[in-house]
């Protein structure tokens, strides 16, 4: 049944892909392996496990049958040969990093990315002799100037969290493999395969933090790299097995993959209730600028709109008075709830300067795009009527400080 179902649409292989309940005692749902470890028939089979010459599963830090199956149905969704799953998005982060960068390397990265990510690679990867050369990469001829013979890897987020600048994935993608040895390596945490697949417009490996819209219900921390056979058995076999050990557990698999099966469902409308939150922030005197791929005002709507199926469910916005005004916001919503993470089914309300991105220092987030009155939602699956309203309580209750535009720059591209 696995093979038959390689020629179905998204959703068909979200809910199905890989298990065949004729295979598992008519089970519907797919069984949970709690075993950390696995008999071995004969003390040869075990060496054998153990040299790389048999296949079976022998050790969940390694592999189990409940993740192999979710790493499949992964595999499949983003359209990449192979997956390795893991306890959080950092843990899929790390490990492909270590796996694949040594010290003398250079990695280029995008100008914004995610507050730990950002640590990872200033506190850890610099520290430890691996050169990271931030790049603005909108700029084409930046990024030629940036590579050299010592680049082993281009990592970026898009859309980047929290500003959401978008880069052209096939056109990074083909530049950066004029140069031999170098892995496009794309976060695909905000878009999931759903919108936006990476290893078709030429990335080598993108990677997930599936605590958010893959499992979508808030109540797991799991991650994803994706890539081709080879790639992700030197990710498993080093970066998972030996220097991380940051392992998926069983039972997470399984959330994972019940999140999987309405994710397609989900996506839609998270997409539909962030577009008419963007456009109601857009339209009230109480908001400096609000940045939303779905918005026509957005720099960058005809690269969104080539590149990703759906414009998403996180919005950056800030209001006029800036962090001040955006405090005051947040602690008057009643619905949106005031925390981080995102891609929940409940809609989420952050400040990106003293939370998620308070890892860079203040000139750094200045540099890096991130305004420090910039506030983020992410926009989750409650009724839209009830969404909006909650919104327009909140901005009403900001009007009276509204009185002093900021001077930050809505999306400075430089
Ligand atoms: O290790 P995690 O599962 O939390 O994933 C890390 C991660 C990786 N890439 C992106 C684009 C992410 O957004 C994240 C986690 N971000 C959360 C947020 O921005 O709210 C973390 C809350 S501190």
């Amino acid at each position: 049944m696995h093979t038959k179902h390689t020629s179905f649409g998204f959703s068909t292989r979200a809910i199905h892909h890989g298990y065949d309940p004729v295979d598992h005692h008519g089970a519907l749902v797919p069984p949970i392996y709690l075993s950390a470890t696995f008999a071995f028939p004969t003390v040869e089979y075990g060496a054998a496990c153990f040299a790389g010459e048999a296949s079976g599963h022998f050790y969940t830090r390694i592999s189990n049958p409940t993740m192999a199956l979710l790493e499949s149905r992964m595999a499949s969704l983003e359209n990449g040969e192979a997956a390795v799953a893991f306890s959080s998005g950092m843990g899929a982060i790390a490990a492909t990093f270590w796996t694949l960068l040594r010290p003398g390397d250079e990695i280029i990265v995008s100008q914004t990315l995610y507050g730990c990510t950002f640590a990872l690679l200033h506190h850890g990867l610099g520290e430890f002799g691996i050169k990271v050369r931030h790049v603005d990469l909108t700029d084409l001829t930046a990024l030629q100037a940036a590579l050299s013979p010592a680049t082993r890897m281009l990592y970026c987020e898009t859309p980047a969290n929290p500003n959401l600048r978008l880069i052209d994935i096939a056109a990074v993608a083909e530049l950066a493999h004029q140069q031999p040895n170098v892995t496009v390596v794309v976060d695909n945490t905000y878009c999931t395969p759903y919108l936006q697949r990476p290893l078709e417009l030429g990335a080598d490996v993108v990677v997930h933090s599936a605590t958010k819209y893959l499992s979508g219900h808030g109540d797991i921390t799991a991650g994803i790299a994706v890539s081709n056979q080879a790639l992700a058995q030197r990710i498993r076999l080093q970066g998972l097995k030996d220097l991380t050990g940051a392992v998926m557990s069983p039972q997470d698999a399984a959330l994972l993959m019940r999140g999987l099966k309405t994710l397609g469902l989900r996506m839609d409308r998270h997409c539909s209730n962030a577009q008419a939150v963007a456009e109601a922030l857009q339209a009230h005197p109480a908001v400096q600028w609000v940045t939303y791929p779905g918005l026509r005002s957005f720099p960058q709507y005809e690269l969104a709109n080539r590149q990703m199926k759906l414009p998403g469910g996180m919005i950056a916005f800030e209001l006029k008075g800036g962090i001040e005004t955006g405090q005051r916001f947040m602690n008057a919503l009643q619905l949106f709830t005031r925390a981080v993470s995102l891609g929940d089914a409940e809609s989420l309300a952050q400040h990106p300067a003293s939370m998620t991105h308070s890892t860079y220092t203040p000139e750094q987030r200045a540099q890096h795009g991130i305004s420090e009155g910039l506030v983020r939602l992410s926009v989750g699956l409650e009724d839209v009527a009830d969404l909006l309203a909650d919104i327009q309580q909140a901005l009403a209750k900001c009007s009276a400080a509204n009185l002093r535009p900021t001077t930050t720059a809505a999306y400075a591209m430089k």
